[in-house]
């Protein structure tokens, strides 16, 4: 596994850090590769349960794509970056796993973006988040412009992306970006608390009602609905199923898989 992202396990919860702190976790094409790496075998150890995404250093989770990186970078070598952040993203948002985002300060730009395709948000006080692309003379180029509106609106992501503004902890709180606020010194706590929560409920029924979400929020509601008893009746043959029910009948707690 590559330094550039650092992968810890704590028991059946993973720790994936960015490990470029001195350029506050810039993102270049050889980051991208080791998330990916790592996507890849989260996706095969059953023995992790739910994982933690964070930044090195005392001061960013990721500032963003690597400025210095992308000024060399030819129309073409532009567009395989790009198609290449909006795989190794792709990965993380359907990762049979949550992935909490354990935002322990600047998330800018790509930053964002790779926050925004964790399944959960959860930021320091301290925390600034912002797609100040349009400064440079670019667009989010990670997925930005899409899972951005999605989540906070159309209003409020245009207004980021056109002023660039930073947006503090507790503005991204009550816009949604944010799950919740802690105190710095808490940050990491907080998400292995949750971490533990998620680890103690069934990995599979997880993996299945986050996969159901995921696909039903690109259909029209029928369609979604559809797909979600289609989910349903699969949990329903999976051993997890066949334990959680007996387990609640027989008055005792679950033995996962
Ligand atoms: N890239 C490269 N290096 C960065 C960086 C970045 N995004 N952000 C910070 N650094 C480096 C700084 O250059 C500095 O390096 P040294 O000078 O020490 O060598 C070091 O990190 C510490 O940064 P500062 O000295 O600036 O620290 P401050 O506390 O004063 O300021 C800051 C922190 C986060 C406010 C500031 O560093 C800053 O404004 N950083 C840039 C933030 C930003 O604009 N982020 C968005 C980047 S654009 C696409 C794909 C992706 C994207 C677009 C298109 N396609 C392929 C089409 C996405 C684009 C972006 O993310």
């Amino acid at each position: 596994m590559s330094e550039l992202v650092l992968y810890e396990k704590k028991e059946s919860i993973a720790l994936l850090t960015v490990n470029r702190p001195k350029a506050l976790n810039a993102i270049n094409r050889d980051v991208l590769l080791a998330l990916e790496e790592a996507m890849a075998e989260l996706r095969q150890d059953a023995d992790i349960k739910a994982v933690i995404l964070t930044g090195a250093g005392e001061k960013a989770f990721v500032a963003g794509a690597d400025i210095a990186f992308m000024q060399g970078l030819s129309p073409a070598d532009g567009e395989a970056f790009s198609r290449l952040g909006h795989r190794v993203l792709d990965a993380i948002e359907n990762l049979n796993k949550i992935v909490i985002a354990a935002v322990n300060g600047f998330a800018l730009g790509g930053g964002l973006e790779l926050a925004l395709a964790c399944d959960i948000r959860v930021g320091a006080e301290k925390a600034q988040m912002g797609i100040p692309e349009v400064a440079l003379g670019l667009i989010p180029g990670f997925g930005g412009t899409q899972r951005l509106p999605r989540l906070v609106g159309p209003g409020m992501a245009k207004e980021m992306l056109a002023t660039g503004k930073r947006i503090k902890a507790q503005e991204a709180l009550s816009c949604g970006l944010l799950n919740h606020v802690v105190p710095q010194e808490q940050l990491m706590q907080f998400c292995m608390d949750m971490a533990g929560q998620i680890a103690a409920n069934s990995a599979t029924a997880i993996a299945y009602g986050k996969c159901s979400m995921n696909a039903g929020m690109e259909m029209d509601l029928a369609r979604a609905l559809a797909f979600e008893a289609g989910q349903f009746g699969l949990t329903l043959s999976t051993p997890d199923a066949a334990e959680g029910v007996s387990a609640f009948l027989e008055k005792r707690p679950p033995k996962f898989q």
